[in-house]
C-alpha cells in the first residue's frame, strides 16, 4: 500500500494503521517532529465538540436579539434551511447597508492546505457578491509589517525571505545575541506547513562550532541551543533601554563602526543627540538601561565590549514587538547592529524572527507557488487587524494608522472561518461587548470555539484530515500530498462547498467556481506548480504519481541568503527603497507623522503597564503569554496532548518560587490570576526559570468564562481576559499581547464547574 501523508503549520506526518489504531508519525526526513499532532486525531474524532450540524442561536432564531450573544443556546437544523438564512442576511446587509458593513477580515491560521484555505475561500466568494470589509497586518507582526518598509525599504515578507541563513549563522557567528531567545517550543510551527524542523539543528551546529549565546528574555528555556549559553532575565517590555545601554556603551567607548554610519545609515546625527541625551537631556548610559531593565550595569558593558569584539548577530524575536510601543525594540536592534557595522556580512548582523517560526533563516531556495485565487474585492475599507473590538464599539469613530487618518465602518454582518478571535483577541470581555453589536453573525468551524458559541449561525467545516489537499509552503523544500485519512464527522462540509452553495443562492455560482470541482482545482493548483517548478528548472510528477507517493522533494534547493548584501556590496547601486535610500535610524516620514508614541527615531517609551511603572504595585507581576507548547493556538486544544499537560484541568502558570512562596502558593495548586479587566484560573508550575516578578500563561485555553459567587471568572486559564487591547502605537496599531500585569494569588474557591475545555451548551 502506498504511504499516505498529512501536513500542517506543525509539520508533515505518515499515516500509520486504521480506523481506531490510526495514528500520525514524524515524516523519516524530519529531525524533530512536533507533537502537537498526538492531541489531532482524538480532536477530530472528538464528537462532543465537533460542529456535527447547522446550528442556529436560539435569541437569534426567535427574535434577532444581539444582546445574549455570548451566553446562549442554539437550535440545530438542515443544511438547505441554513444556507438559506445565511445567504438572506448577506443579501439584506448588503442591499440595505452596502457591502462595507460585512466583516470578513477572519484573520487567522487554518488549514495548511493550498486549496481549502479557509480565508481565501471566504473571501473569493464575497468577492463575487460585492465584496467585504477586510483587515490587514497580522496578530504575529504588525508592528513590523508597518515599520519595516520606511526603515529598510521592504516589506517584512520580503526582509524575512531574505534573513541571513541559519547555515552562515552556526558558520560564522562567534556571538548570538537572543532577544527574546531562540525558542525550540515557537520553531515548531510554519504558516502553510513544513517539512522538516530543523532550527534546533542549527543551534546545535552553531554551539559545536563555538558560538556563544546570550538569551535574553524573563525565561530561561527560550533558548534551544546546546553551545555556551549565559541567560540575562530581562524585565518584559524593556528591551529597547537594554539595546540602547549596549548602544552607549559602545558609543562611549568609541567600538561604534563611524564609517558604516555614515555611508550605510541615515540620521545617525540625530540619534546620536539623543543616546548622548543631548536632545533630551538623559544620558543613555548603561546605568540608565540598568534602572529599566533590571540587568546590570557592568553586564551591560561586558556585553556591549563582546559584541564589538566578536562577529556578532543580533536576533530579535516576534514576542518583543507584540508589547506597547513594539516598533522601537525592531528599530533599536537593527540601530545597534548598525553601529556594529557587521551587516550584510555572513551569519552576523541583524535578525527578525529566528524560530519564531520554522522557516526563518531556512538555507532554501524560495518557490512562488501558485495558490488559491481570491479574486477582486470592490470594496476598499479595511482596519488594522487588531483593531475589532474598536470598529465594532465605535463606528465611524478616527483613528490613525500607518501615517493616515481613517474612520472606522459601521459593521452589521460578521463572517469568520478558519479563525478564532476569542482565542486571539485581547482583552475578551471587552471583545464581548464589542459583539454585540452587529445584527448577524455566522462562523464555519470544526469545534464549538469560544467563537463558535457566539455566532448566530454556525456551519460544521471539514478538517484537514478529512479531505484532500496539496501543502506547497513558499518557504518548504517539499510538496506534499494530503491524503483524506478520516471520513468526515457528522454532517461537516468543506469550506468551498458551503461558499458553492451560497454562491449558487446569490446568483454567482459561474463566477465562483468557474465550473470547476475541487478536485479539478486542485489538479489545475499542481499544474501552475509544475510551471513554477520548471522556471526553477526542474519538473514535478504528474499528478497522479505525486498522489501515489505522496511527497515530492524538489532537488537543488540549498541556498544561503545575507540580509541586506546587494544593498551593502553596492549601496549607490542597489539602495534601499527607503526615503533616503539607506537604513533608515531616523525616518523623517514617520517623524512628520507627528505621532509621541512613534516618533523619528528609536527611543525608549515607557509601556502602558510595566514592572517599572509609578502606577504599578509591589505585588504585580508582569504576565508573559507566548504561544503554547502542546498546541497551535486554541487549536488542540481539546486533543489528548494539550490535555495531558493540564495542571488540575486549567493551563500551566510558570511561576518562580519565590513568587508563589509570597503568595501562599504551592506546586499544582490552583491559583487566579487577576487585574482591572478579569480574572482566570491556572494551575501553577513552579520554575526558577523565570524572573521573579513574571509568570507565563501561554495563550490558546479556551475561553470560558463562568461566574463564581457572583464574580465572573474564566475558568480554563485564558490569558487574553487580562490583555491590553491598545494598538503598539497610532503607527502600527499592533496588538499589545506581552505588555499586561496581574496579581496572582491561591484560589481556594469552588473548583471550577468545567475546568477545561468547555462542552457544548
Ligand atoms: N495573549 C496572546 N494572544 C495572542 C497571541 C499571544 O502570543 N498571546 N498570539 C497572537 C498571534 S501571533 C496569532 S497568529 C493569533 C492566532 O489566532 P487564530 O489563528 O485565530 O487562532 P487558532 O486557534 O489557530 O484559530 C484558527 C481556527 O480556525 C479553525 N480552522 C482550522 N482549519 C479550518 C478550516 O479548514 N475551515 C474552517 N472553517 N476553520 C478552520 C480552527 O478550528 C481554529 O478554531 O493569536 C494571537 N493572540
Ligand atoms: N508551539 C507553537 N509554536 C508557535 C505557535 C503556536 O501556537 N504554538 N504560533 C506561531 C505564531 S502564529 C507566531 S506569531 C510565533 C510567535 O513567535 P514569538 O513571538 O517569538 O513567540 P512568543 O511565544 O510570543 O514569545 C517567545 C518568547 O519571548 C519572550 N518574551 C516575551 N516578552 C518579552 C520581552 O518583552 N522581552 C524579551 N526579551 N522577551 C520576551 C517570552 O519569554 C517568550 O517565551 O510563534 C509560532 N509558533
Ligand atoms: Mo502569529
Amino acid at each position: 500500500m502506498p504511504m499516505r501523508y498529512t501536513a500542517a503549520h506543525w509539520g508533515t506526518y505518515r499515516a500509520v494503521g486504521e480506523g481506531e489504531t490510526l495514528r500520525l508519525e514524524g515524516i523519516e526526513q524530519d529531525p524533530a517532529p512536533s507533537r502537537i499532532a498526538d492531541g489531532w486525531i482524538d480532536a477530530v474524532r472528538d464528537a462532543g465538540l465537533r460542529v456535527k450540524k447547522p446550528a442556529i442561536r436560539r435569541g437569534w432564531l426567535e427574535n434577532r436579539s444581539t444582546s445574549d450573544r455570548c451566553n446562549d443556546s442554539y437550535v440545530e437544523t438542515d443544511w438547505d434551511t441554513a444556507l438559506d438564512l445565511v445567504a438572506a442576511e448577506l443579501d439584506r446587509i448588503r442591499m440595505t447597508h452596502g457591502n462595507e458593513a460585512i466583516f470578513a477580515g477572519s484573520y487567522g491560521w487554518s488549514s495548511a492546505g493550498r486549496f481549502h484555505h479557509a480565508q481565501s475561500q471566504l473571501r473569493r466568494f464575497l468577492n463575487t457578491i460585492g465584496g467585504f470589509t477586510y483587515s490587514r497586518n497580522t496578530y504575529s507582526h504588525a508592528a513590523a509589517e508597518v515599520l519595516l518598509p520606511y526603515i529598510v525599504g521592504m516589506p517584512q515578507r520580503a526582509f524575512q525571505d531574505n534573513m541571513t541563513s541559519l547555515a552562515l549563522v552556526a558558520e560564522h557567528c562567534e556571538l548570538l545575541v537572543a532577544f527574546g531567545g531562540i525558542s525550540a517550543n515557537t520553531a515548531q510551527v510554519t504558516s502553510s506547513g513544513t517539512s522538516t524542523h530543523e532550527v534546533e539543528y542549527w543551534m546545535d551546529r552553531a554551539g559545536k562550532n563555538g558560538m556563544a549565546a546570550v538569551n535574553i528574555s524573563p525565561r530561561r528555556p527560550d533558548f534551544c541551543g546546546t553551545g555556551p549559553t549565559e541567560w540575562l532575565p530581562i524585565r518584559p517590555n524593556t528591551d529597547t533601554a537594554l539595546m540602547l545601554g549596549l548602544a552607549h556603551e559602545l558609543y562611549r567607548n568609541n567600538r561604534h563602526d563611524r564609517a558604516f554610519l555614515t555611508r550605510y545609515c541615515h540620521g545617525w546625527e540625530t540619534f546620536e543627540s539623543y543616546l548622548t541625551g543631548a536632545s533630551d537631556g538623559i544620558e543613555k548610559t548603561a546605568e540608565w538601561a540598568s534602572g529599566i531593565c533590571d540587568i546590570e550595569a557592568e553586564t551591560i558593558a561586558g556585553l556591549a565590549a563582546r559584541m564589538a569584539q566578536s562577529k556578532t548577530m543580533v536576533s530579535v524575536a516576534w514576542s518583543l514587538q507584540r508589547g506597547d510601543h513594539g516598533e522601537q525594540p525592531i528599530w533599536m536592534g537593527l540601530t545597534l547592529a548598525a553601529m556594529l557595522g557587521q551587516i550584510g556580512r555572513p551569519g552576523t548582523g541583524f535578525g527578525f524572527g529566528y524560530a519564531s517560526t520554522t522557516p526563518v533563516g531556512r538555507p532554501k531556495k524560495l518557490m512562488n507557488w501558485p495558490s488559491f485565487p481570491q479574486g477582486q474585492n470592490p470594496v476598499s475599507q479595511a482596519i488594522p487587524v487588531a483593531r475589532i473590538s474598536d470598529m465594532l464599539l465605535h463606528p465611524a469613530a478616527e483613528y490613525r494608522y500607518d501615517g493616515e487618518h481613517q474612520t472606522y465602518p459601521d459593521i452589521r454582518l460578521v463572517y469568520w472561518v478558519g479563525g478564532n478571535p476569542f482565542h486571539h483577541h485581547q482583552d475578551l470581555y471587552r471583545l464581548e461587548k464589542a459583539w454585540t453589536r452587529p445584527e448577524t453573525v455566522i462562523v464555519n468551524e470544526q469545534w464549538w470555539t469560544a467563537t463558535a458559541r457566539r455566532a448566530d449561525i454556525v456551519l460544521p467545516a471539514t478538517s484537514p484530515l478529512e479531505r484532500t489537499d496539496i501543502m506547497m509552503n513558499r518557504r518548504d523544500p517539499c510538496l506534499v500530498w494530503m491524503d483524506k485519512l478520516v471520513e468526515p464527522l457528522g454532517e461537516a462540509r468543506d469550506d468551498h462547498d458551503i461558499f458553492r452553495a451560497l454562491a449558487e443562492r446569490l446568483g454567482t455560482l459561474a463566477e465562483f467556481s468557474q465550473g470547476k470541482s475541487k478536485d479539478d482545482w486542485i489538479r489545475q493548483l499542481w499544474q501552475e506548480a509544475g510551471d513554477v517548478a520548471r522556471q526553477n528548472g526542474f519538473e514535478l510528477p504528474d499528478f497522479d504519481a505525486f498522489r501515489e507517493t505522496g511527497i515530492f522533494e524538489c532537488p537543488d534547493t540549498d541556498e544561503d541568503r545575507i540580509q541586506l548584501e546587494s544593498f551593502i556590496k553596492d549601496p549607490a547601486g542597489a539602495p534601499l527603497q527607503t526615503e533616503s535610500g539607506k537604513i533608515e535610524i531616523v525616518s523623517d516620514r514617520i517623524g512628520s507623522f507627528g505621532l509621541p508614541d512613534c516618533p523619528a527615531h528609536p527611543q525608549w517609551i515607557e509601556p502602558v503597564e510595566w514592572l517599572g511603572h509609578s502606577a504599578a504595585a509591589k505585588d504585580d507581576l508582569h504576565l508573559i503569554s507566548g504561544q503554547p507548547a502542546t498546541r497551535l493556538h486554541g487549536q488542540l486544544d481539546n486533543g489528548s496532548f494539550s490535555r495531558s499537560k493540564k495542571v488540575r484541568g486549567c493551563e500551566a502558570l510558570y511561576i518562580h518560587p519565590e513568587a508563589a512562596k509570597a503568595r501562599g502558593i504551592a506546586d499544582s495548586d490552583l491559583v487566579c490570576l487577576f487585574n482591572a479587566r478579569g480574572r482566570c484560573l491556572a494551575g501553577a508550575v513552579l520554575t526558577d526559570g523565570i524572573r521573579p516578578d513574571t509568570v507565563a500563561l501561554a495563550a490558546g485555553a479556551w475561553f470560558d468564562p463562568q461566574t463564581i459567587d457572583g464574580e465572573p471568572v474564566e475558568v480554563s486559564g485564558n490569558p487574553n481576559v487580562l490583555t491590553i487591547d491598545k494598538g503598539c502605537s497610532e503607527l502600527s496599531q499592533g496588538n499589545i499581547a506581552h505588555t499586561s500585569l496581574v496579581k496572582v494569588m491561591r484560589w481556594d474557591g469552588p473548583k471550577p464547574p468545567a475546568g477545561g475545555v468547555p462542552r457544548k451548551r
